[in-house]
């Protein structure tokens, strides 16, 4: 249309209502699952590239000897991802997901169907590299975590409220390559804040490793949290 509206026939708005509504349902389940066994979940989200596995691949190694964890990564095609985090020693398992931009509930509730939940601190869930759809998916994660590198440019938090908008904690990534990129922190702060004045950021680099402390002490606490809340609900480990 001449301003710039979309309209969306009703009977794919119908459909993509009913998918989403079954999604949800079945994160629900996922949740309570993953709050009985009190493991922890994470669901990393950002567009490609932006350094999601090389974080997790440098988180499974150093946190290896405090917690067990697991990662579910998904991806459109190639087990590239898995390879590489399978490289820390720990459980981790590729979701391919053919043509689909996104992880749903459905797919994490088959690829962990055959896990003692128990036995596992942390789940991270690596979404498929992209900035739009899985925003929409609820996986039945405790948090959401969304990284922009500072190759990225500052104004994309603006351009994808959205996912702003759902996610718990932003990450910016690749600090050591700040200055090369004249990235601007205040800028992306300001973005940050401007969708969501109360999101945590943090700013790391998993190459140099600036900045991870504060990411393995946020981990640490919220598994703390988690076990606490599992405890209190009637559920021991
Ligand atoms: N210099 C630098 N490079 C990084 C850093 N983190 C990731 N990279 C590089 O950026 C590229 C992409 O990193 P990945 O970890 O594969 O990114 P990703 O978000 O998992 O990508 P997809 O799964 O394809 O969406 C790789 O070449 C990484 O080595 C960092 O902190 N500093
Ligand atoms: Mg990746």
């Amino acid at each position: 249309m001449a301003d710039g509206t979309v309209l969306v026939p009703p009977r794919i708005l119908e459909l993509r209502q009913n998918i989403l509504k079954k999604n949800d349902l079945l994160a629900r389940d996922l949740r309570q699952r993953f709050a009985e066994a009190g493991v922890y979940v994470l669901n990393l989200v950002s567009g490609p590239g932006a350094g999601k596995t090389r974080l997790l691949q440098r988180t499974l190694t150093e946190l290896a000897p405090e917690f067990h964890m697991a990662t579910l990564v998904g991806d459109l095609a190639t087990q590239n991802d898995a390879r590489r985090l399978q490289e820390s020693g720990t459980t981790v398992r590729q979701i391919e997901t053919g043509t689909l931009c996104h992880l749903e509930a459905e797919m994490v509730a088959s690829y962990v169907q055959d896990w003692n939940l128990a036995e596992i601190d942390l789940l991270f869930i690596e979404n498929v590299g992209n900035l739009v759809c899985p925003s929409s998916y609820d996986l039945g994660e405790d948090g959401r975590v969304v990284l922009f590198s500072t190759t990225d440019g500052e104004d994309k938090p603006l351009k994808y409220p959205t996912l702003i908008n759902s996610a718990d904690l932003a990450i910016i990534s690749k600090l050591d390559l700040a200055e090369a990129a004249e990235f601007d922190h205040a800028a992306m702060h300001r973005a940050l804040r401007e969708m969501r004045p109360d999101i945590k950021i943090l700013e790391l680099s998993a190459k140099t490793g600036e900045g991870l402390e504060a990411w393995y002490s946020h981990l640490r606490s919220s598994i703390e949290a988690k076990k606490e809340a599992s405890h209190v609900s009637g559920n021991p480990r």
